[in-house]
């Protein structure tokens, strides 16, 4: 194996590109030893994952946004990753105490690696994890704490859309007496959507996260924060109702605005109604979390991907004042949050695209 093992000398961008060659190249096995010999060089766990494993994840993310990996070549890396994880897991120590920690993706969340290289980096850590998995139903988390009776639950959350399913794994982890600390990406990077959605504590990275879980093990955070429903926000409640015919609506609009579209095919057709769909998904986040943040990080995202994909952000301008337009009477946040993302996109017109359709 001497001719693919990287020794020292190699930065840490070098090997995560060695590593993404090696699976480009069918070389799986590669990859793996260039993972799992880090523990023979003396690396923590910890270090593997978050000096290889995640970066890699990350540029992964990064290629398949700006098109230049396919989603199967983005899955192949998730594969040999989670792979690795699973072999890693051997070398992690055995807990120090009885003390467990639940880890549980938010309902609607599917994005696991990010939650098990957290798990695993608490074992690292020290601590004993109970790893519940992706997307899980509050009433599911419920039982089982009945039967784990952990020290604290932790919430894993990658896609902001997912923030949605955090309040009620909160509402049954505080019903249960334990303490709630989140992380993930779609937290954003400080702990106001955490206190907001009710949890008691936010980590950038499991090991602020073990600090923070030993120090509750002495002081609990109390009063556990009550969460205001915000099933009675009757914006929101408007706005879930109405938007399959807002959606219809914006379609409409764009249809008759953009000529070219009358030669879309039903894939085209569904790709812009799910991401007119996909708009007002994040619109709600963002109203139930009430940080703006949550939108305009969205635009950005999905102004680069649609530019990737030869779609100008004029068509997303568009989206975003058909959509707007289309509003009923009353929903002043949403409509001003749209209005501010069409001025958004509209302020960075981003690489020149297919004129057709007002690039
Ligand atoms: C793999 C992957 C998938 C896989 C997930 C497989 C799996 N088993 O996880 C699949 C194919 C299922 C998937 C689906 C989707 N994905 Co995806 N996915 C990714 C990808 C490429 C890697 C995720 C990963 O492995 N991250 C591992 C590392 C990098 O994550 P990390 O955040 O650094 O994790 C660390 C910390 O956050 C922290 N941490 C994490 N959780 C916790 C919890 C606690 C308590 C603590 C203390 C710490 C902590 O510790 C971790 C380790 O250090 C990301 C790219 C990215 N930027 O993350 C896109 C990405 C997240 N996906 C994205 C999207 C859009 C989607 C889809 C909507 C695509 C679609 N149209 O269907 C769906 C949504 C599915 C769903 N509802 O969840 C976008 C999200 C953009 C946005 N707006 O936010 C990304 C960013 C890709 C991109 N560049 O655009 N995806």
């Amino acid at each position: 194996m001497a001719a693919d093992t990287v020794g020292g000398g190699s930065t840490q961008n070098e090997t995560v590109e060695r590593f993404l060659d090696l699976i480009e190249g069918d070389r799986f096995a590669y990859a793996i030893d260039l993972a799992v010999d880090r523990i023979q060089q003396g690396f923590r766990v910890t270090e593997i994952v978050q000096q290889l494993l995640a970066p890699a994840q990350l540029a992964a993310g990064q290629r398949w946004h700006d098109g230049r990996y396919t989603v199967a070549q983005e899955h192949i890396v998730s594969g040999v990753v989670d792979d690795i994880l699973g072999l890693l897991a051997i070398h992690a120590p055995r807990p120090a105490s009885r003390q467990t920690v639940a880890l549980v993706c938010a309902e609607g969340e599917w994005h696991t690696t990010p939650a098990r290289m957290a798990a695993l980096c608490l074992r690292d850590e020290g601590w004993r994890v109970q790893f519940l998995g992706g997307s899980l139903p509050a009433d599911h988390l419920a039982t089982s704490l009945r039967q784990i009776a952990p020290e604290v639950v932790a919430v894993s959350c990658t896609l902001p859309l997912a923030l949605t399913g955090v309040p009620p794994l909160v509402e049954a982890s505080h019903r249960a007496g334990a303490p709630v600390i989140t992380g993930g990406i779609g937290f954003g990077g400080d702990g106001l959507r955490s206190r907001r959605l009710g949890a008691d504590g936010h980590a950038a990275d499991p090991a602020e996260a073990a600090a923070t879980m030993t120090a509750w093990l002495d002081r609990p955070p109390e009063p556990f924060a009550t969460f205001a429903s915000t099933t009675t926000d009757p914006e929101r409640v408007t706005l879930a109702e109405q938007r399959p015919d807002l959606v219809v609506a914006a379609y409409a609009r764009l249809e008759a605005e953009l000529p070219a579209m009358a030669d879309f095919d039903e894939r085209q057709r569904h790709h812009t109604r799910a991401d007119l769909d996909y708009i007002l998904r994040f619109l709600d986040t963002t109203l139930l979390v009430d940080d703006p943040r949550i939108f305009t990080d969205f635009l950005t995202w999905l102004r680069a991907l649609l530019s990737a994909r030869g779609l100008p952000p004029a068509v997303l301008r568009r989206s975003l004042e058909a959509l707007q337009t289309a509003l009923p009477p009353g929903l002043d946040r949403s409509s001003t949050l749209l209005g501010a993302g069409a001025d958004q996109v509209d302020s960075d017109p981003g690489p020149g695209t297919d004129p057709a359709l007002g690039g």
